[in-house]
């Protein structure tokens, strides 16, 4: 066993590394050995009864072996089953202490170890990153007190109230039960029929039909705890809460049809992306804010806090940030972290509490118990990612695979025999005690009258959109409910869009063949069967603001070019000066520059100079990239020549990509965009590095879309 040497801490006092490498191997220099510990002489050749012979059940090493692998596979996760994760480290901007006795929100010296899993929700464990969903975002604190949990998304916002309809919603999403299609895309019958007879959903849809859904990267994506939690204090005083995760790399999404190609040009590619931006040091960063709300404030919204479709603007209660977390680990193996890491919003730290959150009351017991089978038993806290940084004391004993060998005839509470131990820890020893809500009600399967307006906030995020981000979630629909089969379905949910905005509704109806009528009322499907139909309409609330410019992308653009993905395409004979200019500024910047040419090996200047290629053009894609450069010189006469140059231009160009050039490189860009207008916003074709670093900086331009490439 080896303790891990990369070491992210300047104290070198990281706890959870430390733990983790007690559980670590290494097999450099070894012997192999059977599972019992006895040296292998013959990996190779099972024991048989002569060199033609059958084999013989004897072979306690070929059924070892065998019986191993045959088992190697757990259930993967019934949602959130693709995932990425890295290790890191979260610190605190400033003490929490006014409204959390939560130590880690506290002490701003210490440095909390993070595990943070970011998940699609839909596909299988083998599925493309690129699809179209909300994003997992699961952070595991290993705090000095526990570990806390916050298991959130990338969308403030989910698509149901009550936890009661979340196992509709997974079978409505999941690929159809009889033919298991489609893979990780929601663009289905079964969901959009599901979702045209939940008006509640609307505004998460809204969310996932914008860029959101399809984010550039997961280091660019924000994040949020969703549910409103509550802070407690030193004197037992709560306030209620709501997480943010601010990624300090901006907030980033793909053009729809790259998603589609990147899908199939590498399918890997968010996990790949985390993966080499920290392998190359680029540690992605987040803020973590929150919106506090004093206990007394509950009922002055519009809105239910309890309510999980509602998310409290910005513009309403400012998100103050607290810390910050970096991400500076890969995992060391897959399936040991990523895969057995098991989240729970139930693991909470004194400090931190519930709210009655029908959605968060739910899942406070799905997630043990999908472990369960998941993992296999209950012991599943004992795997080392999954393990807390204190020590585990309790009365709990045995069940499958259980790690801790307990001594002592005592495992019960109170006892004599082993002096009262493990004790109860009294609050001021750190003892969760859980807050005291005053409950006074009746018992019965109702929800509230305020959490009865289901499009007002929808109708607010898609005021807040610029007229590109409009036009995204106008195609999204176009594009979702084209792929639904049945008409009706198509119909409920373009009525639906008329409750949100009219010109989004007419708009996705026209490309349908379809006209918007008003919804009847209520609107079936979400009504108990002895409800009172009367009790089920929506309505509309009067919300303060009419337009929230925090939830606008277009507003989270990042300030620095750190780990972006920059092409610089190229070919032999290309002039010195302007190749080593470009790479070297770029990777001064921390962009993750890559030389592409028309074959592997090197590229050869016009001095002789020779620099490695990083990809060819026929193993890269644009798609892959933020940004394009053409060097220019000798070599561009070959790109001009070169199909693979000519559709990695056109393309970086229709997803509307910074492309830069000097003066023969825009020559390449010329013939591909033969109508391209002399200062057109993102293509710098004089060879100015500010502009065009600024002009990755603005990301994409989108008025490209307007006049599409036809490629
Ligand atoms: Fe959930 C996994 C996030 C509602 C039941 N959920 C899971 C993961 C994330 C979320 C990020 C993956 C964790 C990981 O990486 O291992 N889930 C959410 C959010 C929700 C939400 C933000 C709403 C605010 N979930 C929700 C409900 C239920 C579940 C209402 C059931 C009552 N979720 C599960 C689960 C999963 C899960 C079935 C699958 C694997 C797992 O828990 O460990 O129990």
């Amino acid at each position: 066993m080896k303790i891990n040497e990369q070491e992210p801490f300047e104290n070198g006092a990281n706890p959870k590394v430390e733990q983790l490498g007690k559980y670590k191997v290494d097999h450099n220099g070894e012997f192999m050995t059977t599972n019992q510990g006895t040296k292998i002489n013959d990996d190779q050749n099972s024991l048989k009864a002569g060199d033609r012979g059958p084999s013989l059940l004897e072979d306690f090493i070929f059924r070892e072996k065998m019986t191993h692998f045959d088992h190697e596979r757990i259930p993967e996760r019934i949602v959130h089953a693709r995932g990425s994760a890295a290790h890191g480290e979260f610190q605190l901007y400033k003490p929490m202490g006014k409204y959390t006795k939560a130590k880690f929100l506290n002490d701003t010296s210490i440095k909390t170890p993070v595990f943070v899993r970011f998940s699609t929700v839909q596909g299988s464990r083998g599925s493309t990153d690129l699809a179209r969903d909300i994003r997992g975002f699961a952070v595991k604190f290993y705090t000095q007190e526990g570990n806390y949990d916050l298991v959130g998304n990338n969308t403030p916002v989910f698509f149901i109230q009550d936890a009661m309809k979340f196992p509709d919603l997974v079978h409505a999403v999941k690929p159809e039960p009889h033919n298991e299609i489609p893979q990780a895309a929601s663009a289905h019958d079964t969901f959009w029929d599901f979702i045209s007879l939940m008006p509640e959903a609307m505004h998460n849809i809204m969310w996932l039909m914008s860029d959101r859904a399809i984010p550039r990267t997961l280091r660019a994506m924000e994040g949020f705890g969703i549910h409103t939690f509550r802070f407690i204090n030193d004197e037992g005083k709560s306030h209620f809460v709501k997480f943010h995760w601010k990624p300090l790399q901006g907030v980033l999404g793909l053009a729809w049809d790259e998603a589609q190609r990147l899908a199939g040009k590498d399918t890997d590619f968010h996990r790949r992306d985390l993966w080499e931006a920290i392998e190359n040091g680029m540690y992605p960063e987040w803020e973590l804010g929150v919106q506090i709300v004093p206990q007394e404030d509950e009922h002055k919204f519009p809105f239910d806090l309890l309510d999980p479709t509602k998310m409290i603007p910005e513009e309403m209660v400012p998100v103050e940030i607290i810390g910050k977390m970096t991400l500076n680990r890969n995992p060391d193996n897959f399936f040991a972290e990523t895969e057995q890491v098991a989240f729970h919003p139930g693991h909470v730290v004194p400090g931190i509490d519930f709210t009655n959150d029908p959605l968060l009351q739910g899942r406070l017991f799905s997630y043990t118990d999908t472990q369960l089978s998941r993992l296999g038993g209950p012991n599943f806290h004992e795997i080392p990612i999954n393990r807390a940084i204190p020590d585990v004391t309790n009365n709990q004993r045995d069940g499958i695979h259980r790690m801790q060998i307990p001594k002592g005839k005592v495992s019960y509470h109170p006892n004599s025999m082993g002096q009262g131990c493990p004790f109860q820890a009294m609050i001021k020893e750190g003892g969760f005690a859980s807050f005291e809500e005053r409950i006074d009600a009746s018992k019965i399967r109702k929800r509230s009258q305020s959490f009865f307006d289901h499009f007002s906030q929808a109708t607010l995020f898609y005021n807040s959109m610029t007229d590109h981000e409009k036009r995204h979630i106008q195609n999204a629909f176009s594009f979702e409910l084209g792929k639904v089969q049945l008409v009706p379905i198509r119909q409920r949910m373009v009525d639906m869009l008329l409750e949100v905005d009219e010109d989004l509704a007419k708009k996705v109806a026209d490309h349908l063949g379809l006209v918007p009528k008003k919804l009847p009322q209520p609107i079936t499907g979400s009504i108990p069967a002895d409800g009172n139909p009367d009790d089920h309409h929506s309505l509309k609330v009067k919300l303060p603001i009419t337009e929230a410019p925090s939830v606008s992308m277009a507003n989270k653009l990042p300030t620095n070019i750190k780990a972006r993905r920059i092409a610089i395409l190229t070919a032999d004979g290309v002039d010195d000066d302007a190749f080593t200019r470009v790479k070297k500024q770029l990777c001064e910047m921390d962009a993750m520059v890559q030389i592409i040419a028309p074959r592997h090996g090197f590229v050869t200047t016009k001095s002789g100079e020779q620099y490695p290629v990083d990809d060819s053009l026929l193993t890269a894609a644009s798609v892959v990239f933020d940004a394009l450069y053409v060097a220019g010189g000798e070599s561009v006469n070959t790109l001009l020549e070169h199909a693979g140059a000519l559709h990695f231009v056109a393309e970086a160009y229709k997803h509307c990509k910074p492309i830069g050039a000097d003066a023969n490189g825009a020559d390449l860009i010329k013939k591909v965009v033969p109508e391209l207008k002399d200062a057109e916003d993102g293509v710098i074709t004089n060879g100015d590095l500010d502009e065009f670093i600024g002009a990755i900086m603005l990301h994409r331009f989108w008025d490209r879309e307007m006049n599409p490439l036809p490629a």
